[in-house]
């Protein structure tokens, strides 16, 4: 097994047919395993799941259930704990990370020094006050912590299965996403972007950013979490 996709759901039923078909195309070009961490979703993911996890052609793909829903970055350090590729990688569930992206991620880690470095996409059609903020927060977040990177919260990830061992303990929230190219850069790994698109959500809302008041709380939680990965909060 070559690499391992983790992929976080919540509450995010009427996407996974598409994106498991997606993963399909990826795994038919790469050695590839797929966890689908049901992560304590309340709409109809369980079943959804069960349903396609039947099919033959779907064999690439697992699943593994969080039963109480705790944050993006605890469903994603449930998932990979189960990898079992040479490498490892996380992306989002909704389809606007492109699965496609993750095989042309895949490609350059192989090109770039496999075990040495985090590939990762950096996200280029944002605008306005989306961009803004984004460059914002990542240019502030990369300097505060010594991470040589644009776009903190581009998909997919990509790097050696050894990482996961050095997150445990980290945040449960999206702040994971920050926290990984944390941990890369202080193991040393290199951190190599590539441009990929961000889509619009194919189906549902935001599942934090869904109305101003919670994105602004959101934004805010983004922010404090620099200063406490900063302090050494998550080691
Ligand atoms: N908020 C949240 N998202 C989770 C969680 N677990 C997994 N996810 C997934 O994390 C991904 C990103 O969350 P989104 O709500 O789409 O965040 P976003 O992409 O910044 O927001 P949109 O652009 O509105 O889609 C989605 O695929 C979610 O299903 C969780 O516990 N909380
Ligand atoms: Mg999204």
């Amino acid at each position: 097994m070559k690499l391992s996709v983790v992929i976080p759901c919540y509450n995010e039923a009427p996407n996974l047919p598409a994106l498991v078909a997606g993963y399909a195309v990826v795994a038919a070009r790469t050695d590839l395993e797929l966890i689908l961490v049901d992560n304590g979703s309340t709409d109809d993911t369980p079943a959804v799941l069960a349903a396609l996890l039947k099919e033959p052609r779907y064999s690439f793909a697992r699943s593994l259930r969080v039963e109480r829903n705790v944050g993006y970055g605890h469903g994603i350090r449930a998932g990979l704990a189960e990898c079992r590729g040479e490498a490892s990688a996380f992306s989002h569930a909704d389809m606007q990370c492109r699965p496609e992206d993750v095989l042309r991620g895949f490609e350059l880690y192989g090109k770039s020094g496999p075990g040495t470095v985090l590939v990762k996409g950096r996200r280029t059609n944002r605008e306005g006050l989306e961009r803004f903020l984004s460059a914002g927060y990542s240019g502030l977040a990369c300097a505060a912590l010594g991470i040589p990177a644009a776009d903190v919260n581009g998909q997919p990830k990509i790097f050696p299965r050894s990482l996961a061992a050095l997150l445990a303990g980290g945040p449960d929230d999206f702040a994971l996403d920050l926290y990984v190219l944390y941990r890369a850069a202080r193991a040393g790994l290199r951190v190599v972007e590539f441009d990929v698109a961000f889509e619009p959500r194919l189906h549902g809302e935001s599942k934090w950013a869904f109305n101003a008041r919670a994105k602004l709380r959101g934004i805010l939680r983004f922010f404090r979490q620099i200063v406490r990965i900063r302090l050494g909060g998550y080691g």
